[in-house]
């Protein structure tokens, strides 16, 4: 397994100002960095390439839509716009060198209409992740779907439900993104849950159920370890949490304290425990 840490923790807009961050963080057992993608505008590809590469690092894209895009929009307009964007995305993701791309690419994280999905927003994602099928390969990267928990979004909660997205879109570079926390709000048994992702299992975010440090809290670390074991899953184990006072990024993501000292606590102290329980 590969360990890796957003770095959501440290800002929401990685870029070269951060890069002396990167010798702390490989310092600290780290093979690699996740970092966000929004719009691929403001994304430095090339820069984090050559700065990972010179240090030895590699990385994976962490990506929401931003506010005006949806997958699953009533609006064809809308939806063609997004396809295009998470087209763009994708390029972008394997300029930096990254084979993963992931996040809950479907709606705005936070979009709650206050009513239950609707089937035309499941074939709507279903039909632009088809679309996007081509642009995935011609790129080698493979996109990570991730469900989140009902307070962030109606669209996607449940492995279950992964699992049906992932088999209905039908493409090998289209899989799951698993996060702990995630898991940890909507699953009566995490671990269980967990291994029915089977092949379609890419990627794991790892963190404690208040967003803290892994194994300081009540996540079922032993269930969700010896499930990736059986599972044989060699893919990322990435630390995921959030500054607890850095503006936009922190609110979105419901952060309203301290979760651990500092948020590199999380990371630094957090991966000591995945490495002993891998
Ligand atoms: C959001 O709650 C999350 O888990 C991230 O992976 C994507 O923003
Ligand atoms: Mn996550």
């Amino acid at each position: 397994m590969k360990f890796g840490v957003n770095t959501f923790l440290w800002t929401g807009n990685f870029g070269p100002e951060h890069f002396d961050l990167l010798p702390k963080i490989k310092a600290n057992g780290f093979d690699g960095i996740e970092v966000a993608l929004i719009r691929p505008t403001d994304f430095k590809a090339a820069e984090i390439r050559k700065a990972l590469a010179q240090i030895g690092m590699e990385c994976t894209v962490c990506s929401v839509l931003p506010g005006e895009l949806s997958l699953i929009s009533p609006d064809a307009g809308v939806r063609s716009k997004t396809v295009a964007h998470m087209g763009e995305c994708f390029k972008a993701a394997a300029e930096a060198g990254a084979k993963l791309i992931a996040g809950p690419l479907y709606s705005p994280v936070g979009y709650l209409p206050g009513r239950r999905r609707t089937a035309d927003e499941w074939k709507n994602a279903a039909d632009g992740y088809q679309q996007l099928g081509p642009v995935l390969t011609a790129n080698g990267v493979t996109v990570c779907i991730e469900p989140l928990n009902r307070f962030e979004t109606y669209f996607l909660n449940t492995t279950e439900d992964a699992v049906k997205l992932c088999t209905e879109i039908g493409h090998a570079n289209v899989g799951i993104l698993w996060d702990t926390f995630h898991a940890n709000i909507e699953e009566k048994d995490p671990a269980a849950a967990l291994g029915t992702t089977g092949r379609f299992l890419k990627h794991v975010h790892t963190c404690e159920n208040d967003r803290g440090t892994p194994g300081s809290g009540h996540v079922d670390w032993k269930g969700v370890f010896a499930t990736l074991r059986t599972m044989k899953y060699d893919g990322w184990l990435t630390i995921e949490s959030f500054g607890f006072a850095i503006g936009e990024l922190s609110a979105a993501a419901s952060i309203w304290r301290d979760l651990a000292r500092t948020p590199e606590d999380i990371a630094f102290e957090g991966i000591k425990f995945l490495k002993a329980s891998a």
